[in-house]
């Protein structure tokens, strides 16, 4: 593996190419969207460009996860037994021995994530959230100490293009479905999750949702020690809550921290932190330290944010609800009189949870982007009637103003990605908060 392709310029590949270079490694580059700003960081790093033709001359291809499989290149290098990877599986490659926890996810990932590593370095060890959350993954880890924790967020298009990955630590927080207009199926999709832990082994720790429909068929897959996590009952190995207390078990039963003592509100944030309590434990962090982090932690931005009142409004930025499951956990941590703005870009995903959830909750719906008129459809067969249709994020906000009265609230939660109106869900809601701001 030393002539290496990197296929994608973005955070992932710049990351990527800055890392091999110092490490050594030949390099090549190459992007379907070559423009000035990338020709002159490859100029400063001195990296070639390189064509579909000329892809032969590689080893191995680092594929950017926003890139289909089945992309011409993609398509050329299979055909020539080229390997393709994602960073997840270079990182393991080029660095030896590195301490990954690796998450995954359909919801609560980033959560997670950002629990752990706080947890982590709360109790006074190095450790840094990766991956997904945003961060290029190589050049992240290039510089940082060698006893640090890289605690990476894995989505599920990273994690399709890995073949030997094997974290120390890995987690399945939930899978329901998600991207299967990118996966083609939803039994693609719980593949690509699985990978997380198929290559783990008895000296590895696998951390399952014991309630989640996709349970037993994870633990199957893996040869690791697996610990399970339940909000319901109360399981042999892992953590659980109890009459209000978060215990978790190993051989011993031990009480962690009761839940009003939790700063994060509602059900599915409780499981992302029983799966941090249990990698927590497994790493021998303190209780006290464990109890410090879940007292003072209060989530991550975009996600069921409170964002201001206006004449008795509260407002809600949840941009980070890009499928049907993340806005249903959202709307169910609100009572009723709720308005709700959804829509974004299609992922060939069934919404009718979305108006289960929504049911004796929803006083108005304000709809956008490409699924506004799936939504709307499913929201009148559902007998919802104030359905609005708006073309963008300013007449969303300014509809909601006008239909919502003092105690209701607007809850920005789209159920579909943001992808055709904005970049990315940061953008989305970042906009969102600016118009409320301004109200
Ligand atoms: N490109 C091509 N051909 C293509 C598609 C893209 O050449 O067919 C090129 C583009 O011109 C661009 C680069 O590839 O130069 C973009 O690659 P990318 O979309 O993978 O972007 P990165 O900045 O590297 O971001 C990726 C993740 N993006 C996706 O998975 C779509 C980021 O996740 C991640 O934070 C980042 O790596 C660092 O690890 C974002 C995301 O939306 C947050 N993830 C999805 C999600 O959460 O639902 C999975």
């Amino acid at each position: 593996m030393n002539k290496i392709l990197v296929f994608g310029l973005a955070r992932t590949g710049i990351s990527a190419l800055k890392t091999l270079k110092l490490k050594g490694y030949e390099l090549g580059a190459i992007d379907d969207n070559i423009d000035d700003e990338k020709l002159n960081i490859l100029k400063e790093l001195d990296v070639k460009i390189e064509s579909i033709d000329s892809i032969e001359n590689y080893d191995l291809i680092l594929k950017s996860p926003g890139i289909r499989l089945d992309n011409p290149v993609i398509k050329k290098a299979n055909e020539l037994n080229i390997e393709v990877v994602s960073d997840l599986e270079l990182a393991q490659r080029v660095f030896d021995d590195i301490k990954i926890i690796a998450i995954t996810g359909t919801n609560g990932k980033t959560t997670t994530t950002s629990l752990m590593t706080k947890m982590l370095n709360d109790s006074g060890r190095k450790a840094i959230s990766i991956g997904n959350i945003g961060v290029g993954m190589l050049w992240e880890i290039y510089n940082s100490d060698k006893d640090t924790y890289f605690v990476i967020e894995c989505s599920s298009f990273q994690l399709e293009s890995t073949n030997h990955f094997k974290p120390m630590y890995s987690c399945i927080i939930n899978i329901t479905p998600d991207h299967i207009d990118w996966h083609g199926s939803m039994a693609n999709y719980v593949n690509a999750k699985k990978k997380i832990l198929v290559n783990q082994d008895e000296n590895c720790c696998a951390v399952l949702n014991k309630e989640d429909e996709y349970y037993e068929e994870c633990r199957k897959s893996t040869n690791a020690n697996v610990y399970d996590v339940s909000t319901v009952n109360e399981v042999e190995k892992g953590s659980y809550v109890k009459n209000g207390d978060i215990y978790f078990k190993n051989s011993v039963e031990e009480k962690i921290i009761n839940l009003k003592d939790v700063k994060l509100i509602g059900n599915h944030n409780y499981e992302n932190i029983l799966f941090c309590v249990t990698i927590a434990k497994l790493i021998g962090i303190e209780n006290s330290d464990i109890r410090n982090t879940l007292s003072s932690f209060s989530g991550v931005e975009h996600r069921l944010e409170f964002v201001r009142e206006v004449n008795g409004v509260k407002y809600y930025n949840d941009s980070k609800g890009t499928n049907v499951d993340a806005s249903v956990k959202a709307i169910k941590s609100f009572d009723n009189n709720l308005v709700i703005i959804a829509g974004g870009y299609d992922k060939k995903v069934e919404l009718d949870e979305f108006f289960i959830a929504g049911k004796g909750k929803f006083k108005s719906i304000i709809l956008m982007g490409q699924t506004r008129e799936l939504f709307r459809e499913k929201a009148l067969e559902y007998g919802f009637e104030k359905v609005i249709l708006v073309d963008n994020m300013k007449q969303a906000v300014d509809e909601a103003k006008k239909v919502s009265e003092s105690g209701d609230t607007v809850l920005l939660s789209p159920a579909s990605a943001s992808w055709g109106m904005y970049n990315n869900f940061e953008e989305r809601g970042d906009e969102f908060k600016n118009l409320v701001n301004k109200l």
